[in-house]
């Protein structure tokens, strides 16, 4: 059972209050030699969501390096530094004058305040848009994941503008003030009211108003998202999500009155209607979830139950099948079953909590030895979509990794490498196809111990015992083994600190850190922590000097910038 056991975790009151711009893609997709229909009329789309050039290589923002700009009047004030850096060209560049620093994104340009806590190395990686290049692994995936999600019945949008405000990307969903994910140890703030996306869900107020001028009942939209998370092969602090949702309508007739009762019985036959439509697979699926606890995973309080289970079915049924398509051409490309060899596949559904569905659920795949989740899902919070104008509609929606799914598709063994420039990896990946990843080598790993004193209880310290994604990872980030859900600023040392330190120095030189070791010192009282960090290139052999410049260099940031005592 996921997140209530934490208890922190109060279903939400819903301030929703909203506004949005969007824009849609529209092309023809093709997909392993199938064309998929055409996308529809642009004019029509919200301008967030977009393709704004026929040719990807110039939807890409540029990467400057310079980071000055010149004030043209005699004016030292915060505004007059805004309106500088609004004029300027350079983007997702930290740009410091007159004591004043902030960032110019695509859709607009920021003034940092003592919030922010944006990192070089994480604003190199945005504008990237590697969901937008046909030949990168993301790209195809998300084009897979879009052939099962299709026209005429969903639209498909891309969101390539990565700043939004905390109110779309928080409340409007139901976080509650003290959800672990609004922390600035989890959340990359650009300033009070701004971060970069945590996820999709940002987006999906203003898709959800869009479904009301359109004819197709549900929506996909896949973006780039940024965490402050830990470092292993399947977490990275930017990658790709890709949310979706189907709408079901209460239809008037258009002669006959007919009452709401008459309504409902229609909406619930039309979704009958719907299961039987989506085809049968043959994968053997575990449901640890498939009962509806009223007290871990309620059905909500003004929802018909009948409904509920069947929009379930549906839900579940639509990711089972967008699931055994990859693997179908995962085997067809070679790339096997993620485990041993002659291991069956193991995949389950299981309980979760998001502050934006109820009930919820997450999809895990055995992988290297552990659960990997590969998504979250759940039927809308029916307060979510009245405020976007739908009270008449009732919808499921779901959130994937799209890393995770590329991981499986093209079995690429570390999520470092989606953001490799090395062209024996870009070279092995070609639009509409899906072939195995070669590994060009294997690169020998080297492991530098540290070990420190901190000073209060760590609320930042992730027990021995916990693994990624053991069920206790929040939505959208936050990550209740690792912040007090009371904490939204920084207690005495927090474990995702020294990550961001670590990938400040080490960028994707370094492939995992592990907490070795902690203990209480029983006279002092002080807790000793001990990471173990393993430095290892995915395209070369790291020599020693480099390896203990880079460690020294840790050593030396996390002694003056987080407050710890080394041992
Ligand atoms: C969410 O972000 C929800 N917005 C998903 C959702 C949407 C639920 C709509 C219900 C309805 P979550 O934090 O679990 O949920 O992230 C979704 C997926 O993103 C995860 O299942 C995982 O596949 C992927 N993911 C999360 N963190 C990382 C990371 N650091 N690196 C790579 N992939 C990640
Ligand atoms: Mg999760």
């Amino acid at each position: 059972m996921k997140l209530l056991t934490t208890g922190a975790f109060v279903r939400a009151s819903r301030s929703a209050r909203l506004s949005l711009r969007y824009r849609a893609s529209s092309n023809n997709t093709y997909y392993l030699g199938i064309r998929l229909a055409s996308r529809v009329a642009r004019a029509k789309l919200p301008e967030e969501f977009s393709i704004e050039s026929s040719r990807p290589d110039q939807r890409h923002d540029s990467q400057a390096t310079e980071g000055q700009i010149t004030l043209e009047e005699q004016d030292d004030s915060k505004s007059a530094f805004k309106r500088a850096l609004e004029a300027q060209q350079t983007l997702n560049k930290v740009i410091t004058q007159s004591g004043f620093s902030g960032v110019k994104f695509r859709n607009a340009a920021f003034v940092f305040d003592e919030t922010s806590n944006l990192s070089p190395s994480i604003l190199d990686l945005v504008g990237r848009n590697l969901y937008d290049i046909p030949n990168h692994p993301i790209c195809i995936t998300r084009k897979l994941i879009e052939s099962v999600f299709a026209q005429p019945e969903f639209i498909n949008h891309v969101a390539p503008k990565p700043a939004v405000s905390t109110r779309l990307n928080f409340d409007v969903l139901g976080f509650p003030e003290d959800h672990p994910g609004r922390s600035r140890t989890d959340t990359y703030y650009i300033d009070s009211s701004s971060v970069l996306r945590t996820h999709t869900s940002a987006h999906q107020h203003a898709a959800f108003k869009h479904m009301k001028n359109i004819e197709q009942t549900g929506y996909t939209i896949c973006a780039d998202v940024y965490r402050r998370d830990s470092i292993d092969r399947s977490h990275f602090p930017v990658f790709h999500q890709m949310e979706g949702a189907k709408l079901w309508q209460l239809q008037p007739h258009p002669t006959e009155k007919l009452t709401r009762y008459q309504m409902l019985k229609n909406r619930r036959s039309q979704m009958s209607q719907d299961i039987e439509k989506l085809p049968k697979h043959g994968l053997e699926i575990i449901d640890e979830a498939g009962t509806f606890d009223p007290k871990t995973n309620p059905i909500q309080a003004e929802h018909d139950h009948p409904e509920v289970r069947m929009m379930a079915t549906h839900l579940k049924r639509s990711l089972e099948l967008l699931v055994n398509r990859i693997f179908s051409a995962a085997k067809e490309a070679g790339v096997g079953n993620p485990n041993a060899q002659d291991e069956p596949l193991k995949i389950r559904w299981i309980e979760a909590y998001f502050p934006f569905t109820s009930p919820s659920w997450e999809l895990e795949v055995w992988w290297q030895g552990e659960w990997l989740e590969l998504l979250g899902c759940g039927i809308v919070q029916q307060p979510i979509l009245n405020e976007a104008g739908l009270s008449d509609r009732v919808a499921w929606a779901w959130g994937i990794g799209v890393e995770r799914l590329a991981m499986l598709l093209f079995g690429i063994p570390d999520i470092r490498l989606f953001w490799s420039t090395d062209k024996r990896f870009l070279d092995q990946f070609h639009e509409g196809k899906v072939t195995k990843f070669e590994p060009f080598s294997k690169y020998p790993a080297c492991y530098k111990d540290i070990a420190f004193w901190i000073n209060a209880a760590p609320a930042g310290a992730t027990p021995l015992t916990a693994k990624p994604d053991s069920g206790l990872a929040a939505a959208a980030g936050g990550d209740a083994t690792k912040a007090l859900p009371s904490e939204t600023v920084p207690s005495a040392f927090h474990e995702n600190d020294m990550m961001e330190i670590l990938r400040d120095i080490g960028g994707s030189l370094i492939e995992d850190v592990k907490l070795l070791e902690e203990f209480v010192h029983p006279k002092s009282g002080r807790k000793s922590l001990c990471y173990r960090i393993n430095y290892r290139s995915l395209e070369r052999t790291l020599t020693n000097e480099e390896v203990n410049q880079l460690h020294n260099e840790v050593a030396s940031r996390m002694s003056s910038e987080l407050g710890i005592e080394l041992r």
